[in-house]
Parts: structure tokens; sequence; C-alpha cells
């Protein structure tokens, strides 16, 4: 069911400005043209308004321009926020987040001058399962894997740029390469950066995928988005690991989605398994507790999002004994692929003792302590 909420008391303290029930959103504000002084800007060969009719076309929910800037106090900010989230140690064991070309955009592309940003929305109205015998997958996991489907969208947005510019040159990413997505998303004006460290857009709220593709086109460029979190702190109230240490910044250490998805460690350390209620891949908690969402979340148009049944409930004590043959089956063409079986075996295990403990009784299986020794266990 969905978990869209319509209570006027909760809705109160939010400024909602301008909800447009429109199955694309394309930014606001494109008359902002932003001059390189390192580059001439010569007329582009196609408008951004041609590209987004053309990304309108072909399902992009969202869409919109922004202009790299060398020496941008915007590009610089992000620049010092993630060296000081690098210099906390908030990356855990993601080393990839230290790649230099993260930096700077043209260390990505040297020629790169606009940024076409996409969004797709994955949002479908299933409600994760209380049953403490089930685990939680989160909903960004529940169909084909968004690299996959966006992947393919961005390339057929690719091809039909080139025929019509035959000098392009550009690169495609969605979350596939040292490109802060969200941050550039922000620039072109889908949505903003919020204290949940998930950008939200107006129209769907934070439940969509982003992916960029770099060009060297001068593009007329939206204005970046404004922020509308406001006096909110829900999520960080209702993170169970305190892993929003700061509005937007959040610690990979202490995040569920960080060690389901990415710690390859035998163990998860105490502190998340206890606090695991049911999580085995990925966590959703920060973003469905916000008002956003549970005001603007709408069913996704695009099929392959739908869930792959398997992915609802899935039983933990299944997920616990999972072989390669029976990880192969369950998962196909999917992001959660990313979690070999060894982690899922590892992750469930920790899932039935937190549960078991919770409930004060002795859990079923191996690996009876969270984080406990797994490599104990068969
Ligand atoms: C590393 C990573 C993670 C890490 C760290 C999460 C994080 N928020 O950084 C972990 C593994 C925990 C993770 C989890 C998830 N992820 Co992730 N992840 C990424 C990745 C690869 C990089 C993000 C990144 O650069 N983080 C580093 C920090 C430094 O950057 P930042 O988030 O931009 O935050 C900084 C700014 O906000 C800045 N800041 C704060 N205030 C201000 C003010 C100004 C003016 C400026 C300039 C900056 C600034 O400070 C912050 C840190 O210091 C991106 C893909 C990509 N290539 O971008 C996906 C991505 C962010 N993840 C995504 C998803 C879906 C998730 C999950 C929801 C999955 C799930 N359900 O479990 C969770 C959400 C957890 C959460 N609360 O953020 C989506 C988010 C889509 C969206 N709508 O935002 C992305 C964009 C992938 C994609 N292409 O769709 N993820
Ligand atoms: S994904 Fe879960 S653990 Fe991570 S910050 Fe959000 S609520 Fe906290
Ligand atoms: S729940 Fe978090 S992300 Fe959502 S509006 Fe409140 S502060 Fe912003």
């Amino acid at each position: 069911m969905t978990p869209r909420r319509r209570d006027s008391k909760t809705l109160a303290a939010f400024n909602f400005e301008r909800l447009r029930p429109v199955k694309i959103f394309l930014t606001e504000h494109e008359d902002d043209v932003v001059s390189s002084p390192h580059f001439p800007a010569p007329e582009p060969p196609i408008t951004a308004a041609q590209i987004k009719a053309q990304a309108q076309h072909l399902g992009f929910h969202g869409v919109g321009i922004a202009r790299t800037v060398p020496d941008s106090t915007a590009e610089a900010d992000q620049r010092a926020a993630l060296n000081r989230w690098l210099a906390q140690g908030y990356q855990a064991e993601m080393g990839w987040m230290a790649n230099p070309k993260r930096q700077d955009i043209r260390a990505v592309m040297p020629t790169a001058r606009s940024l076409i940003c996409v969004a797709l929305n994955y949002y479908t109205p299933h409600a994760h399962s209380t049953d403490p015998a089930v685990g939680k997958i989160s909903r960004y996991g529940w169909g084909r894997d968004y690299h996959r489907v966006m992947g393919k969208k961005l390339k057929a947005l690719l091809d039909w740029l080139r025929s019509q510019v035959p000098t392009l040159e550009a690169r495609a990413y969605v979350d596939t390469g040292p490109v802060s997505d969200k941050f550039w998303a922000q620039q072109a004006g889908l949505g903003w950066i919020a204290k949940n460290g998930n950008l939200i857009t107006r129209q769907y709220g934070s439940w969509v995928f982003l992916g960029e593709i770099l060009t060297n086109l001068d593009l007329e460029p939206d204005r970046p988005h404004t922020a509308h979190c406001g006096t909110c702190t829900r999520c960080i109230e209702a993170c169970p690991t305190g892993a929003i240490a700061a509005p937007a910044v959040v610690d990979a250490n202490r995040c569920i989605a960080y060690h389901t998805i990415e710690n390859r460690a035998e163990q998860i350390p105490a502190a998340i398994v206890q606090n695991l209620n049911g999580w085995v891949a990925g966590c959703d908690i920060c973003q469905d507790v916000c008002p956003w969402n549970q005001r603007f979340a709408q069913p996704t148009t695009v099929e392959d999002f739908q869930p792959y049944s398997q992915n609802l409930a899935p039983r933990l004590q299944d997920l616990a004994n999972l072989t390669e043959a029976e990880w192969n089956a369950r998962f196909p063409a999917s992001a959660l692929r990313r979690i070999k079986p060894a982690l899922w075996r590892r992750n469930a295990r920790a899932a039935l003792a937190a549960s078991a403990i919770a409930a004060n009784v002795t859990p079923p299986g191996p690996n009876p302590q969270p984080s406990s020794n797994l490599e104990d266990q068969p």
C-alpha cells in the first residue's frame, strides 16, 4: 500500500511550492547563460529545449542542464565538502570515493562544458514487511538494475545527440564514474541535496535515480535548485544508527545501507547489527519518514522498476543459507548482485540474530550473537 499521507498537520511546516502534475519535469529557469572564461562559446548546433524534449520522449522523468564553470564557487564548495567528508573517514572502506577525478569534472572529461542531468522515478506503492522472519530490501533494488534501465535510455539519448551533432564529445554515467550525481543534479535544477543525503525532487520526492551526459556543448543552463527541508529534522531523528552526522552529511561507517551493500568484511559491527530491524540490502528509513516522499511519491511509469516478487518479502532463513545457484536465480539483472552470496548470508544471519535477541529467544541457525564469528559458520 502506498505510504503517501495527506496529514495537514504534518505538512503544515513545509513549504510545498508548485506541485506540477506532469510526467516529466523540466527545470524552470533557462535564462541565465553562464559563459566559461577559459573557452570561447560557439553557438551550439542544438538547443537545451530540443534535448529536453528528446529526453522526455525517451521516458526520463526529469531533465536539466548544468554548466561547468572552472573556479566557480559551487564547484569549489562541493570539492571542499567532499574533502571534509573524506578527511573525517566517512567513506569507510569505499576507497574509490577518494579518486582525484571526483574533485574536478574536467579531469573526467577535459572538454566537458555542459551536463545533461536526468532523473528516473522508481517508486512503486509496496510496503516493507514488518514480519521479523522476513528481510527488508530497499526500494532501489526491487526491480531491474537501474544501471541497465537508465543506461539504455542514456545511450538512446546519446545516439540521438550524436546524430544531431556529429562533432559531439560526450560521456554518459549513471553511478558508474567519479562524478557527483547529486551535486550536478542540484546544479541542473532537478532537486536539492536534502538533510537525509538524497536529492529530493518536488515532483517525485527522493525516489529517483540520477544520471548525466557530459558534453562539450555550450547549452543554456538551468538555475541550481534551492533547498526545501526547512526546519525539519525527521530523517536525522529516525536514523537508528545516527549515521546522518550533520544535515546532508552521511557517515557510511554508521549507515545500514553501507554495511549491507558495500561493506565486504566478514562481520557487520555490533552497533549496526542491533539496529538492522530486518534490513538486509540497503535501508529506506530516512526516505520513508520524509514528508516530501509521503506527500509526493508517485508510482513509476517504468515497467522495469516493478519489483521482482521474490524481493518484496524474502525469508531471512532462506537468505541465511543462500547458495550461489539460488543467488543467480533470485537476482537476475539486479543491482542487488553487488551483494555476493556470502554477504547475503552474513546480512541475513545478522538480521536473524538481532531479531532473536530483540525477542529474547535463541536465534535459529548459526551466528547466535550480533557480529559474532561468521567465519566459524558453515
Ligand atoms: C557513496 C554513495 C553512497 C554511500 C554514502 C551516501 C552519501 N549520502 O554520500 C552509501 C553506501 C552509504 C550510500 C547509500 C545510499 N545510496 Co548512494 N551513492 C553514493 C555515490 C556513489 C556517491 C555519493 C557521494 O558523492 N557521497 C559523498 C558526499 C561527500 O557527497 P554528497 O552526498 O554530495 O554530500 C555532501 C554535500 O551534501 C555537501 N554539502 C552539504 N551541504 C552543502 C552545501 C553546499 C553549498 C555544498 C556545495 C555542498 C554541501 O556535504 C556533503 C558531505 O560532506 C552516489 C552516486 C554518484 N556517483 O554520485 C550514490 C547515490 C547518492 N546513492 C543513491 C542511493 C539510491 C542510495 C540509497 C538510497 C540506497 C538505499 N536505499 O540503501 C542509500 C541512501 C543513504 C543516504 N542516506 O544517503 C542514489 C541517490 C539518488 C537520489 N535521489 O539522491 C545515487 C545518486 C546513485 C544514483 N545515481 O542514483 N550511497
Ligand atoms: S540509509 Fe538508514 S542507516 Fe543510512 S542514513 Fe538513512 S536511515 Fe540512517
Ligand atoms: S525528512 Fe529529512 S530530507 Fe525530508 S524534509 Fe525532513 S529534513 Fe529534509
